[in-house]
């Protein structure tokens, strides 16, 4: 089923598909990735914010083709080829950017161990309770399931909001956390038009950080047309994409 979607939408659209044309060129360094997925975005955006050259190559990650899975064996994207050996996993792709181009920067990691740290734990909360918790409102299918899947999730948003120093969550610098939950804050359009979210019941400082976080150039480049995604998302909403985060969420485990 997704995999028809993305037949019928194979490639970025909007500003995504320039900065897609702008990043043909081979290099030492290769995103596969899918213009629909918010974990691509997450390392999409660290690339572009930092100026590493890269090349972007399109993958439909539902068909489990070979070439995918020598890259990654669980066959998620986003994948990355460092000088033709693979890496894959989102955040860990984040780290290695970090380690392996120092001298680009700015780099999103906060220097000094406190601030480290820091961002070590928020990013894993983002990771263990804010992701899980967006797909499990969208996979809820009845109301009782999606009013207590939605309040958990503004739970852990107002968790997370307290924390931010604004406007971005350790003050001026954007950084790996606002990275982390990027992806998920401005993809919220879908839960407020199926599933009763507001960003205000957050808070107003969180209503404030995810315009800040939609209107940042890196992300605005990074996004396809709205309408394209509303495709897959239906599949979601209807509870019958066949993916891992689904096979995950369905059985109570940690997202793959
Ligand atoms: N933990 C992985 C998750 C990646 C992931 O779930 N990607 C989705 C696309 S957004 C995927 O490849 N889905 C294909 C499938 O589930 O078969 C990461 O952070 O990179």
């Amino acid at each position: 089923m997704a995999s028809q979607v993305l037949q019928l939408y194979p490639r970025a659209s909007g500003l995504a598909e320039e900065t897609v044309k702008n990043h043909q060129t081979d290099c030492e360094l290769v995103l596969h990735g899918g213009w629909f997925c918010p974990f691509t975005q997450k390392c999409w955006i660290a690339l572009e914010e930092r100026g590493i050259p890269y090349k972007y190559v399109e993958t439909n990650p539902f068909n489990k083709d070979p070439a995918l899975l020598a890259l990654n064996p669980k066959g998620l994207i986003p994948a990355l080829t460092y000088q033709g050996k693979p890496l894959h996993d989102s955040h860990i792709i984040l780290e290695f950017l970090e380690d392996a181009y120092p001298q680009y920067k700015p780099q999103l990691r906060p220097t000094g161990p406190y601030h480290a740290a820091q961002a070590r734990i928020w990013v894993d909360f983002i990771n263990k309770f804010i992701v899980p918790g967006y797909f499990r409102i969208f996979h809820a299918q009845t109301p009782e399931l999606q009013a207590s899947a939605l309040g958990e999730w503004i739970k852990y948003l107002q968790c997370y909001a307290d924390k931010i120093h604004g406007p971005y969550f350790f003050g001026e610098e954007f950084s790996i956390v606002d990275l982390s939950i990027v992806g998920w804050a401005i993809r919220d359009w879908v839960l407020v038009e199926h599933r009763g979210f507001r960003r205000e019941a957050v808070s107003p400082k969180f209503t404030a950080y995810c315009e800040l976080l939609a209107n940042r150039p890196t992300v605005r480049r990074t996004f396809s047309n709205k309408e394209n995604y509303e495709a897959i998302y239906a599949l979601h909403l209807a509870g019958t994409i066949k993916s891992s985060i689904v096979d995950a969420i369905k059985h109570g485990r940690s997202l793959p």
